[in-house]
């Protein structure tokens, strides 16, 4: 969203170095490994469910403006190595599950996987940011690349995209209502999707 304009030196080499064809297609590559894991976990739990699992995947590579303005919002050093070693989500997929139970089960697949060595994890499902905001993180490693894996429901998936926009509204005007608002809507999801688990279950056990 903010548009940054390289000016130092030390930009302007993460811009030439993330936009570089050959560490563009690294990036690429490791998404790939990860969405095919994706799609294997998918096919194997829609099987034994017998309904879909994951709604839809995104995969995305950082631009550079976003990973200066990171590394700013971060007080890391500006530079390339300090990116590599700061940032986790340079490369990010997100899988949009329609359950949470879908979410731990694709998690325990995809960390059981020998190519991929969980790094971090951050469970904001479980432990919800103050804001509402509800998502599993997973920070894995593959060879010598890292990429954030975001599991989270369709319901989860709009939410955020809702508060995400506020956070930018927040800078020029007042908006602790729709913050207030927001965290309710939250909180209510989480009922829906908890009475929706329980129906789900009781319709597989029919
Ligand atoms: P953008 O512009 O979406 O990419 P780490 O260093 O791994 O411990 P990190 O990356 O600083 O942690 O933060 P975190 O909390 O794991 O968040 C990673 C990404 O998740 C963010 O990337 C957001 O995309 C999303 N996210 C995290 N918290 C929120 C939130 O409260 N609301 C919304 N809407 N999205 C959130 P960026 O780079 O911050 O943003």
């Amino acid at each position: 969203m903010k548009e940054i304009q390289p000016v130092t030196k030390a930009e302007e080499d993460i811009y030439l170095y993330f936009k570089e064809k050959e560490v563009q297609e690294r990036y690429r590559n490791a998404m790939l490994q990860l969405t095919g894991k994706l799609k294997e976990a998918d096919q194997l739990l829609k099987q034994e469910a017998g309904r879909m699992i994951i709604s839809y995947t995104t995969c995305r590579i950082k631009e550079p403006d976003s990973i200066i303005e990171k590394l700013q919002r971060k007080q890391k050093k500006i530079s390339v190595p300090s990116a590599i070693e700061n940032l986790n989500d340079i490369a990010g997929v997100r899988a949009v599950c329609l359950f949470t139970d879908d979410i731990y089960h694709i998690r325990d697949y995809i960390c059981g996987q020998p190519e991929f060595k969980l790094i971090k994890e951050k469970d904001f499902i479980r432990k919800p940011k103050p804001s509402g905001y509800r998502s599993l993180h997973l920070i894995l490693r593959t060879g010598s690349d890292k990429v954030e894996l975001q599991l989270r429901t369709p319901a989860m998936d709009f939410w955020s995209v809702l508060e995400y926009q506020l956070q930018y509204k927040k800078k020029n005007r007042k908006v602790k209502a729709e913050e207030a608002e927001l965290k309710n809507c939250a909180e209510a999801i989480e009922e829906i999707e908890k009475r929706m688990t329980r129906l789900m279950y009781r319709i597989e056990d029919a």
